[in-house]
């Protein structure tokens, strides 16, 4: 496996030299944040994420996202020079040196939780996620109450309840065609340029405000691969997005996706399920719900040999910073993967 970090670019207070102190550390995961979603992202800004990466003593290989903008997932008629646009991303990430690109097709709402700083029994805090709450607030109709935690901060409040009505009569085919429209041009581009598409699993993976979700569950994901068969079109393998449903068996997906050769990514990541969501907790597995133990062995049983990133911290030691992403706790979970890795390796030698 490739360990590897998320980096959000220089204004981002983890820096590229404490990452590159992690045990084992080799890549970079960013994007170019300075373009509007589904514009051309500039040569000048990749190359300068990537000189930036490589000075530090790091691979600039994987980009977390190219965010896919909402006229594609509603399959408005501007979809086509959209996709354009991306294709053209991913070539120009391609020329760079990127082997893999992360994205998502959730509508609207990236990863969506309801506290930020829920304080655990430690003293630490987390990332919660109470199904009550989220419950509690329409988009649509409430003015108060209409903030979470995680929410794109890019839309305004009118331009957030526009784009959540332009929704409301679209259902899962709805997202399927339009998701389908999508793989059908984009991953031949990908192909043609060697890169490798990593879909990331919808979190919490079940509909919220009423908006389709679908790439949650095995059955939906066997959908998603069979669209466009080809190994460019793969996954984010994220535990902890699809360990908050306990009908999903993690183990048996890692073994069964990473032995089809579609993992190209894998984030994992502990969660403990609640009587009403989930918290997300260190990644050691007797803290939350997954065996991170038997994910790793699933993943390496099945010939897996991606990009690997820590995911969501807690806070610690007083750290202050963006929320699920600092340094301590994510680089705690990236020297326990080492650890994961290594003894399920030589376990088979
Ligand atoms: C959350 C992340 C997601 C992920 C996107 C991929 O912390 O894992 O926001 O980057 O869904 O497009």
């Amino acid at each position: 496996m490739k360990l590897s970090f998320r980096w959000y670019g220089p204004s981002d207070p983890v820096t590229l030299d404490k990452i590159r102190q992690i045990p084992g550390m080799q890549s970079i995961v960013t994007a170019v944040y300075d373009t509007p979603v589904g514009e051309i992202w500039s040569r000048e800004s990749i190359a300068a994420l990537k000189k930036e990466t490589e000075d530090a003593g790091l691979a600039f290989e994987v980009i977390e996202s190219i965010p896919v903008h909402e006229d594609i997932k509603l399959g408005l008629p501007s979809r086509d020079r959209l996709i354009e646009n991306y294709c053209e991303n991913i070539r120009r990430v391609a020329e760079a040196g990127v082997k893999c690109v992360c994205y998502n097709f959730m509508p609207v709402f990236d990863w969506t939780r309801t506290d930020l700083a829920h304080r655990l029994p430690d003293g630490s805090t987390t990332l919660i996620y109470d199904q009550r709450q989220v419950e509690a607030v329409n988009p649509l109709l409430s003015d108060s109450d209409l903030t979470l935690p995680g929410w794109d901060a890019s839309y305004t409040r009118d331009e957030l309840k526009t784009v959540v009505a332009q929704y409301q009569q679209k259902t899962e085919e709805d997202l399927w065609e339009s998701l389908s429209y999508f793989l059908k041009r984009v991953i031949p581009a990908a192909a043609e340029c060697g890169v490798n598409m990593a879909i990331h699993p919808d979190d919490p993976c079940w509909s919220i405000f009423g908006l389709p979700r679908i790439i949650t569950c095995e059955e939906n994901i066997d959908r998603m691969l069979s669209i466009v068969d080809d190994p460019h079109n793969g996954l984010t393998f994220c535990t902890g997005s699809l360990g908050c449903s306990a009908k999903n068996d993690i183990p048996a997906m890692a073994k069964k996706y990473a032995s089809m050769g579609r993992i190209h990514f894998a984030h994992l990541r502990n969660v403990k399920l609640t009587e009403n969501g989930f918290e997300e907790r260190g990644h050691f597995s007797p803290d939350g719900s997954l065996d991170m133990y038997r994910i790793v062995k699933a993943l390496l049983d099945g010939g897996f040999d991606g990009y690997v990133r820590p995911d969501h911290g807690r806070m610690i030691w007083g750290e202050q910073g963006r929320a699920g992403y600092g340094l301590y706790d994510r680089a705690l979970g990236a020297a326990y993967l080492n650890g994961l890795f290594e003894a399920v390796e030589k376990a088979g030698n």
